[in-house]
């Protein structure tokens, strides 16, 4: 059911340092046709830091570890027809043959599945705003508690609840660690998160990684500020939020929604900075990998 491709698989066995990729960002995260070379640069960065790239997709009735080219372009191709695939959504997507791209929360499965360690992202799901009214928490977080998976991201999407977020990760165990920073980073922006532990190096990432799995069950989240990022994307956040609620847009569709909506309005800007940031975790996640394999 969890087939894992060789490269990968031999990379694993020996204890050389893979990466996982999701595929919801290929599929949903970007407008059409622009998720694939999204993908295609994730995968180059962690080849370059001398790591294997995994990325996971549902694909004929299997949960895959590890794409070819080929099969990366048919999620990327498939676009938002392909299911958006969380945790809840595997085991159903894999028994009726649907082509899925998996979410945070997916793929962390998928690494508990094969043993991958290291995984890179855009940024986590959370506690979504109006979250008294309605209880949306993206299943990232639950994933996140019972996976030994050191995950980077550009911290926490902007457009959730961060505050609210970040309890939820403390009450699930899952540490918060500043990629050479002490405030969280807020996915488009560098800045205004809360204080978070600060660590400098990949190798202090990996060492921290293997002391805290030794102790715990659950994921840590490296946040990596975005480089150029943009500060001033609150009303665009507001506004996106209100025409979804205007719009009826619910459950799995909120959050691409908001980010075609904050892609279109910010003339491009929110899109340079997510492929530039999707790429930047992707070589970051490698190195630590990379860091990780040495010590061991
Ligand atoms: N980061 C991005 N683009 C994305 C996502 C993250 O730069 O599209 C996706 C991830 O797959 C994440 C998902 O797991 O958004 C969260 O969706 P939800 O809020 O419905 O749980
Ligand atoms: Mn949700």
């Amino acid at each position: 059911m969890t087939l894992v491709a060789p490269e990968a698989a031999d990379a694993l066995a020996a204890g050389r340092p893979v990466v996982a990729l999701e595929t919801t960002i290929v599929a949903h995260g970007f407008p059409a046709g622009e998720g694939l070379a999204v993908g295609r640069e994730c995968e180059r960065r962690i080849r370059s830091a001398g790591a294997v790239p995994a990325t996971v997709a549902v694909l004929d009735g299997e949960l895959r570890v590890g794409l070819s080219d080929e099969e990366l372009e048919r999620v990327a191709a498939a676009g938002p027809a392909a299911r958006k695939v969380g945790p809840r959504d595997l085991g159903l997507c894999v028994a009726l043959g649907a082509l899925g791209a998996t979410t945070v929360g997916g793929t962390l499965v998928a690494c508990e599945q094969s043993g991958v360690r290291f995984f890179a992202t855009g940024g986590l799901g959370g506690v979504h705003r109006g979250w008294t009214d309605r209880p949306d928490v993206s299943a990232d977080l639950a994933a996140l508690a019972r996976a030994q998976v050191l995950v980077v991201s550009s911290g926490v999407k902007s457009l959730l609840d961060v505050a609210a977020t970040v309890e939820v990760l403390e009450t699930l165990g899952v540490p918060l660690l500043g990629w050479q920073t002490d405030e969280l980073p807020l996915f488009y922006s560098a800045h205004g998160g809360p204080p978070v532990p600060r660590i400098e190096s990949a190798e202090e990432a990996a060492a921290v990684a293997r002391a805290h799995w030794q102790l715990s069950r659950s994921a840590v989240v490296v946040a990596r500020p975005p480089v150029d990022g943009v500060d001033d994307v609150e009303p665009l956040i507001e506004a996106a939020l209100a025409e979804a609620s205007r719009a009826g847009v619910r459950g799995q569709a909120v959050t691409p929604f908001v980010l075609a909506y904050l892609h279109d309005r910010s003339g491009g800007r929110t899109l340079d900075v997510n492929r530039r940031l999707a790429a930047d975790n992707a070589g970051l996640a490698a190195e630590i990998a990379v860091a990780f394999s040495r010590q061991s």
